[in-house]
């Protein structure tokens, strides 16, 4: 069943977008990366009205933005209604203050958009836990900023999460609840080590990647179970963990939260816990969406982030999925006719990327060779545990 996450009776809040391109990015970068924003913010439940981008050789120290462009979007905010700005990077706490105190709106950074999202997916009490935390973390440095002459009753983006009334306290109590918290996950990890211990030496796979490409939907394929998934930003956030038979062969596979360009540090910190299956792994199935014009730049988020966690030095197969929405004039691929599995198999995403596979988890396209790789992967590291069981697979 989909879950509902917003009250639809509340009136879609009405969104600027801010960015700001610097000599080492192009427009078409600048302009990947709004697009990104604006899918953030609608998966918010946030309309996107226009935008406002501005090249600097880097965001100014104490608008981001310059007071020009400033003046210019404050103009836009009140003609047309505007109820948040949203700037596509993190601000901070002087910033963020000397914008609203200019445009008197609701703003929001990249990082408290993200922090937002994630308080609105949040199930367990592991993933409620570590996302708390992220935002009293956030929120500590900004304590004067209490957006008080604006409309807080009212709820909204940027307001979900801990509530009103821990966001009035002072900082002390704060760093009393952070470190409640802290105390709490400790407990929650303590629990789920014991559970993965009881899980026996079965060979671990962990589906990793981009938000969106289609993770949970791979899952639910291979695994036949039914994790939620949907075409919105950070659907899965709480891992899930299944237990997978290819040809009498068992092993485990676990779909956890989706990567994304600038993550928010402390985010990354929170949610270790949550991606402990993926750093316990044996082979990790990096999932990449072949069909999304940046996907490289994905990739190379996807293996920062890895790196971040300390999950890089394994096995990686690669699956590019949504075969079916590849379009050949995002990559400068000159071809009239569709490109067939045998034109990827000799391309340069699979000799970069090798093992790699490519398929469509929802038109179901090759899944039997991506069957097959997993097999083959999962036997050669199940033999060299287990020698002794190599004659039963
Ligand atoms: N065209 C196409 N769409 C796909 C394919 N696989 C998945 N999708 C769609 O992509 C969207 C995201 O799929 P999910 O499985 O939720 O992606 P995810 O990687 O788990 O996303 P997060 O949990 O948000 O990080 C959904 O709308 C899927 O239906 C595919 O092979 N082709
Ligand atoms: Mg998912």
């Amino acid at each position: 069943m989909k879950q509902k996450f917003y009250d639809t009776a509340v009136k879609q809040e009405k969104a600027v977008l801010v960015g700001v391109i610097t000599p080492n990015e192009t427009d078409e970068i600048e302009k990947e990366h709004l697009e990104e924003l604006e899918f953030l913010a609608s998966t918010a439940g946030a309309l996107t009205v226009t935008h406002f981008t501005q090249k600097l050789q880097r965001p100014d120290r104490a608008t981001f933005v310059g007071s020009g462009k400033l003046e210019d979007i404050k103009a836009y905010v009140k003609e047309e209604e505007i109820d948040i700005v949203i700037f596509d990077d993190g601000l901070s706490p002087s910033q963020l203050r000397n914008i609203e105190n200019e445009l008197q709106v609701k703003i929001l950074d990249r990082n408290n958009l993200i922090l937002d999202i994630f308080a609105s997916r949040a199930q367990t009490a592991q993933a409620k836990t570590q996302v708390e935390l992220a935002q009293l973390q956030y929120l500590l440095p900004r304590l004067t900023r209490l957006w008080t002459h604006l409309e807080r009753q009212k709820g909204g983006i940027g307001m979900r999460g801990p509530g009103e009334s821990q966001i009035e306290t002072d900082r002390r109590l704060i760093l009393n609840k952070i470190s409640l918290l802290k105390d709490k996950l400790k407990q929650i990890d303590k629990q789920n080590e014991t559970q993965r211990k009881n899980r026996h030496q079965l060979v671990r796979t962990a589906l990793v990647g981009y938000t969106n490409v289609g993770k949970s939907t791979i899952m639910n394929m291979i695994a036949k179970s039914e994790v939620f998934a949907e075409n919105k930003l950070f659907a899965t956030l709480d891992t899930t963990v299944r237990k997978v038979v290819i040809e009498n062969l068992p092993f485990l596979m676990s779909d956890t939260v989706g990567f994304i360009r600038k993550l928010p540090h402390h985010l990354v910190e929170c949610f270790k816990s949550t991606l402990d299956e993926t750093r316990e792994a044996d082979i990790l199935i990096h999932v990449v969406d072949i069909s999304h014009p940046n996907f490289e730049d994905q990739i190379r988020t996807v293996n920062e982030t890895l790196k971040d966690i300390g999950a890089i030095d394994k096995r990686i197969i690669t699956v590019f999925n949504k075969i079916d929405a590849f379009k050949p004039e995002d990559h400068q691929v000159s071809q009239e006719e569709p490109l067939t599995l045998e034109d990827f198999r000799q391309s340069w995403m699979a000799k970069n990327n090798a093992p790699a596979i490519f398929i469509s988890a929802t038109k179901k396209e090759n899944v039997e060779e991506f069957r097959a790789l997993l097999y083959k992967e999962v036997k050669a590291i199940h033999t060299e545990r287990y020698p002794y069981d190599a004659l039963l697979y």
